[in-house]
């Protein structure tokens, strides 16, 4: 009781935020087999497209808020951030116990919205007018917001947390431009987190006075304006889409330079300026999400220029981790595989983005479903394949015990065939006009929509199939070795290892 409710342990908190991400993650899988189910074929199936838009919604936020962030800041971060500082814990590991306990709550009070009167059907966006009181009264959307706050202060508390561990516990002789890049990346989303999720905290608050007491800052009848609502959610928005992936650039730099058999990443200085530019630059490009709203022609070209950079930084990561790869012996662990198919996947979810961030071209593509297959590119097999990844690379570290790997690439291969099917043919739905956010299409839609239906449950069977492998690994107990003959290598063995004292069991050499 006291181990898990009071822990100040970075790593029995990091794996209180794996179990947390992992539980929130199969059910926002589950509500995105329901909007598969809803839109197989045109017509009906739930019937209730206010209670679509309530799923859409909850499986926006849960997969944001509740999966990636807390498996890979929270999970990742805290697993593996003090050991590579070589720092005996978090500087605050009090905090630490308090920004995980915020999500459970957070996550109650998202989940409560949905059963109570008619349930958020905002968009993870949460846009005034459809988030006021005229389309949805009833505490819906209060609670929400309270979900978010929490989740917010779970969050700034975390990156308080990261950033002072990162400046204040390394030893003396580990200089920045020593730290591994995983480190980096968690130091420079956290800064992001801190400068963003302030503003995400005032434009809900002012929501919520403007639903409950009758302040007007998004309402035009009392001289407010709706777009005010889209410039702070978007000045959050787009720095968040950055938090979800930096993380998982620097997963992937660590993997593919260790199963590279390199000693450091190819470019490692260009890789540290190039997160911090796209964090920078980050928060220069809000406005590339309502080119829609009736911008005049200049700040268009602005915000699309200033996205089109964007592209520079994100080239110098993917030929740096091509570089990195460059000449070895291709080697099939599992791991290496999840970051082969990152770096392919990721990149054609940032070309799609390119297109997107061309100003005239979105007025045609904006809210279609061209949007979607973008982010899911980016997202789905961006950043799930990062966690994926990093779980096949670390999970002996995180449980002592060996998965089959065998299973694992067969997983790995349902996986990439599943989304691929799932989110590629969502491009031409998108490019012939099916929007977002509808719960109906007319006949000339539903080939695509079928094959991204069932490219779903292929998905969804490869995620059941990793849960039994998961379990597998608990119960056959392969324990996993560190040979202290040979310092570099790590084994595993069914039973005992033949000589018992030059190896030892892996967890206990970091504890
Ligand atoms: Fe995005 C919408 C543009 C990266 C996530 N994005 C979203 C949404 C999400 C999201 C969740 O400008 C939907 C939000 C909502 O609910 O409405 N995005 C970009 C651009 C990049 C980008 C330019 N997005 C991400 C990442 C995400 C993410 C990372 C999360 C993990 N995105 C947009 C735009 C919208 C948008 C528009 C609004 C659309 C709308 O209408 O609503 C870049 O960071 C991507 C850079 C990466 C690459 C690939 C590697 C680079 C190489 C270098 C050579 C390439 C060059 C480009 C020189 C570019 C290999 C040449 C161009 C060619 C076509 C060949
Ligand atoms: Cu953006």
């Amino acid at each position: 009781m006291n181990k898990w409710l009071f822990s100040t342990n970075h790593k029995d908190i990091g794996t209180m935020y794996f179990i947390f991400g992992i539980w929130a993650g199969i059910l926002g899988m589950m509500l995105s087999v329901m909007i598969r189910i809803e839109l197989t074929q045109p017509g009906p199936f739930f019937n209730n497209d206010q209670m679509y838009n309530v799923i859409v919604t909850s499986h926006a936020f849960i997969m944001i808020f509740f999966l990636v962030m807390p498996i890979m800041i929270g999970g990742f971060g805290n697993w593996l951030l003090p050991l590579m500082i070589g720092a005996p814990d978090m500087a605050f590991p009090r905090m630490n116990n308090m920004s995980f306990w915020l999500l459970p709550p957070s996550l109650t009070l998202l989940l409560m919205s949905s059963m109570i009167e008619m349930g958020a059907g905002t968009g993870w966006t949460v846009y005034p007018p459809l988030a006021s009181n005229i389309a949805h009264s009833g505490s819906s959307v209060d609670l929400t917001i309270f979900s978010l706050h929490m989740a917010g202060i779970s969050s700034i508390l975390g990156a308080v947390n990261f950033i002072t561990t990162v400046i204040n516990m390394r030893p003396e002789t580990m200089s920045m431009d020593r730290v591994s890049l995983f480190v980096w990346s968690v130091f420079i989303t956290a800064i992001l987190l801190l400068l963003s999720l302030p503003v995400l905290a005032g434009a809900i608050t002012m929501l919520l006075t403007d639903r409950n007491i009758n302040t007007s800052f998004f309402d035009p009848s009392g001289g407010g304006d709706p777009i005010l609502y889209q410039h702070l959610f978007w000045f959050f928005g787009h720095p968040e889409v950055y938090i979800l992936i930096l993380p998982g650039f620097g997963l992937i730099s660590h993997i593919v330079t260790q199963e590279s058999g390199k000693n450091e990443s190819f470019g490692y200085i260009g890789m540290v300026y190039a997160m911090m530019s796209i964090g920078l630059l980050g928060f220069v490009v809000w406005a590339h999400h309502m080119f829609t709203v009736g911008m005049d022609v200049d700040t268009r070209a602005y915000f699309t220029s200033a996205t089109l950079i964007i592209a520079v930084p994100t080239g110098i990561k993917v030929f740096s981790w091509l570089a990195t790869m460059n000449g070895i012996i291709i080697k099939k662990s599992v791991s290496l595989l999840w970051a082969y198919g990152f770096v392919f996947l990721f990149t054609m979810g940032g070309l799609t983005g390119i297109i997107l961030s061309n100003s005239s071209i979105d007025l045609i593509l904006h809210d279609t479903y061209y949007v979607v297959a973008h982010f899911h590119y980016v997202l789905s097999m961006g950043a799930v394949f990062a966690i994926m990844a990093g779980f096949a690379q670390w999970h002996p570290l995180l449980m002592g015990v060996m998965m089959n790997p065998k299973w694992l690439k067969i997983q790995f291969s349902m996986m990439f065939l599943g989304v691929n099917m799932t989110f590629f043919p969502q491009h031409f739905l998108g490019l012939s006009g099916f929007p977002r956010r509808y719960s109906d299409y007319p006949d000339v839609y539903t080939s695509w929509n079928i094959i991204s239906s069932l490219g779903s449950i292929m998905s969804l069977i490869s995620v059941l199939m990793l849960m039994y492998i998961i379990w597998e690994s608990m119960i056959a107990k392969r324990m996993v070795m560190f040979n202290v003959n040979n310092n570099s290598s790590i084994e595993w063995f069914q039973k005992t290892p033949p000589e018992e004292h030059s190896y030892l069991e892996l967890p206990m050499i970091l504890k």
